[in-house]
């Protein structure tokens, strides 16, 4: 694949630095092509390029916009096919994924925001003799900081409501993940979208912290570590920055004695080994009333036996590759600290080599299962991002939602029952900013998601989207005379 450069004033751009970075199949362990990465001078002019692009994006009527941005999405659309294919090349996800998944996703938000464009609005306030107006405006030019797991998904769901509320934006995605970014730049300008209004760097956190630090740029989105979230807020603080973060999880699912168990499983399996695990509200330890335990398990392995592990690009595969080899190593060294501590392996516990010749030293790891008899192992706390179940035993409600909550994270929560007022009574108590009931993982775009505590601030998605790229502006209008302020 030919070297890969930055996207801005409407079309692809040399970098400067003279640097490259190269990204790499997971699949495979091979380079897929060289990177190049953008330079300070490289983000002047992108911010210029950002400017100019603002200026007119924010002037034209929010009609106009959505128009665009409907043209965007059905573009995305009809190249799905390609898309996921070379996100599948990018990630190491499985192409049974992909193809439904990732550019799908990210067409949806795209067609959302199309649609809210022209309906933001304000207020008007009588104010009796006088009034005001309440108005949203544009934030200015934002900056996407995009993780490895979603590339093309995360840069849709952070262009889209930015760019439909007249804002210009920036972004970077992962350095693991180069690829997609690009192609949703191609895709917007061939829209309509003017030059400057969406544009591409490509780098690693150096060229994140030049946008965090550049005073041109009004906000943040983050997609990543919790470390790199509370470093990118505190350089953001510098230069009073709106940030958005969205961070990592260690999310539970509840399994109450009354649940389906087969959707239970289901779920389970959903909320710990699609994308190979690297999902960030996945509900990795999976709390289970004791009186269903055994069937649960026996149930969960059974079903986990039949996931094929290999080539992403075969449509029969379910587990891909883990996007790293410094990432499978440290789940693998998850997995040795599990069976260190004690914890009984249920299933999996090894790297995977497939026969196949072209991927026998992809990064594959396989699905495994913990039965954890302490909340305070490792693998039952810490965010392991891959294909690692820890399974909790337990007997009582409030038991378990104390042991749920006990958490530095706040990202997710799932409650697998069949008592409504059981339900909505633990999700109340539940310190997550999305829970599922009976599923795991779904999030349409129209719904808010985000996290409480260290898993981020703010939201994406949903109409909260939309004040997080918008600022108010109150203008009151003298309809009478303005008196001498003093007496005398
Ligand atoms: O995130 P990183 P990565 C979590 C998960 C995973 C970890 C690493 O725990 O193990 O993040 O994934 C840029 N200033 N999630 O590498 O390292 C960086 O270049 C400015 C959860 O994706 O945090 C990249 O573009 N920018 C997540 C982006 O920030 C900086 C999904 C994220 O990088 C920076 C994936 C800095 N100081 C991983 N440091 C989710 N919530 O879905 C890094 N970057």
């Amino acid at each position: 694949m030919e070297l890969q450069k930055l996207f801005y004033d409407g079309k692809i751009q040399e970098a400067t630095s003279g640097n490259v970075f190269q990204t790499i199949n997971p699949a495979t362990g091979e380079v897929i092509c060289n990177v190049q990465e953008a330079s300070e001078k490289d983000m002047e002019l992108v911010i210029k390029s950002a400017k100019a692009g603002f200026s007119k994006w924010s002037s034209m009527a929010p009609v106009e916009r959505g128009r665009i941005l409907q043209r965007a999405a059905s573009i995305l659309r009809s190249r799905n096919d390609e898309l996921a294919a070379l996100e599948v090349l990018d990630t190491g996800k499985p192409i049974s994924e992909a193809m439904v998944v990732d550019v799908a996703s990210g067409a949806d938000a795209i067609e959302y925001y199309a649609g809210i464009a022209a309906a933001i609005h304000g207020a008007y306030h009588d104010l009796g003799s006088s009034f005001a107006y309440v108005r949203r405006q544009p934030l200015g030019i934002c900056a996407g900081l995009g993780a490895w797991n979603y590339p093309l998904q995360i840069a849709c769901w952070k262009s889209a409501p930015a760019l439909a509320c007249g804002n210009a934006m920036i972004f970077k995605p992962s350095e693991l993940t180069p690829l997609t970014a690009i192609k949703l730049a191609e895709i917007y300008t061939e829209a309509g979208l003017p030059n400057g209004v969406f544009n591409v760097v490509q780098g690693s956190s150096k060229v994140g912290q030049m946008l965090v630090s550049d005073s041109s740029i009004a906000k943040i989105s983050l997609t990543g570590a919790v470390g790199t979230g509370k470093k990118v807020m505190a350089a953001a603080a510098e230069t009073l920055k709106h940030v958005t973060l969205e961070l990592g999880g260690k999310s539970p699912i509840i399994i109450f004695p009354d649940a389906n168990i087969e959707e239970a499983v289901n779920g389970a399996i959903l909320g710990n080994f699609y994308t190979q695990g690297e999902v960030c509200s996945n509900g990795t330890r999976v709390f289970v009333h004791r009186s269903i335990k055994d069937a649960f398990l026996k149930l969960l392995i059974e079903k986990t036996k039949r996931l094929k592990i290999g080539d992403p690009m075969n449509e029969e595969t379910h587990i891909g590759a883990l996007i790293s080899k410094e990432h499978l190593n440290k789940v693998l060294s998850y997995i040795e600290s599990g069976k260190r501590d004690g914890s009984t392996l249920c299933f999996g516990g090894n790297r995977y080599h497939p026969k196949d010749p072209a991927t026998t030293n992809g990064f594959f790891v396989e699905p495994t299962i913990f039965d954890v008899s302490s909340d305070d192992d490792r693998i039952a706390c810490e965010e392991i991002f891959g294909p690692v179940m820890t399974v909790l035993t337990f007997d009582q409600e409030d038991e378990v939602i104390q042991r749920a909550n006990n958490s530095a994270f706040g990202l997710a929560a799932g409650v697998f029952t069949s008592d409504i007022k059981r339900a909505h009574r633990v999700v109340n108590e539940l310190n997550a900013g999305v829970c599922w009931i009976n599923n795991y993982n779904i999030t349409p775009v129209e719904v808010p998601f985000g996290g409480f505590k260290q898993s981020g601030i703010g939201r994406e998605n949903g109409w909260a989207a939309v004040h997080h790229y918008t600022q108010m502006k109150t203008v009151y209008v003298e309809m009478d005379k303005i008196d001498y302020p003093y007496p005398g």
